[in-house]
């Protein structure tokens, strides 16, 4: 059974808004603040907006698909990138793809099992997110880094192991360029 009717919205590239977005929320670096590698800088950057989301209100059921704008401002906490803060779809055996319409950075990826994996992203480059990855989104210019998100209805939200474990690479800027590397294992 289809609960949804047709309609469209309009995508504003610039911005990284929707016309008219059912659902918009800002991530603050204070939601976050631990998933960066410096606590020091952490402390000194008062706290800014790192990512900004505008969802439509889709049912959430499996035949569906949630559709959302995904915009991560440009800046670094320390030697950081701005990032998402990533997530494993809560039904794990959903994918998502990633169209990017404004900026440069990467999608950081992972499996449960160790796989790690950071595709660019950059205008007009549509990202396949697989099944079982937790992805995150990292800003490393300097300008927003916007995309246009479409995922099944009911895949859900699980950051309980990003919260927990982080991912196992962090990108950060070195000698002015973005380095993907290790994360420390926390002692
Ligand atoms: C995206 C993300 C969005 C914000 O719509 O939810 O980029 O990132 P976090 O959810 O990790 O805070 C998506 O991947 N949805 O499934
Ligand atoms: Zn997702």
């Amino acid at each position: 059974m289809f609960l949804s009717t047709p309609f469209s919205d309009v995508i504003d590239r610039v911005e990284g808004t929707l016309a008219s977005p059912d659902n918009v929320y800002e991530r603050h670096l204070s939601a976050m603040a631990e998933m960066y590698e410096d606590a020091e800088a952490v402390a000194a950057a008062g706290d800014p907006v790192i990512y900004k989301v505008y969802e439509k209100k889709i049912p959430e059921l499996a035949g569906e698909l949630q559709w959302c704008m995904s915009v991560t401002l440009p800046g670094k906490i320390g030697r950081e990138y701005y990032m998402t803060k990533g997530h494993f779809h809560e039904v794990r055996d959903t994918a998502e793809i990633y169209l990017c319409v404004r900026g440069t950075g990467y999608m950081l990826m992972e499996t449960e099992d160790g796989q790690s994996k950071a595709l660019e992203m950059n205008p007009d480059v549509a990202v396949y997110v697989p099944a079982r990855w937790a992805h995150r989104s990292v800003n490393t210019g300097g300008e927003p880094l916007i995309s246009f998100c479409v995922y099944p209805g009911d895949a859900g939200h699980d950051y309980g192991t990003i919260e927990t474990e982080g991912f196992r690479k962090r990108i950060v800027e070195i000698d002015g360029r973005p380095a993907i590397i290790d994360n420390r294992p926390s002692s």
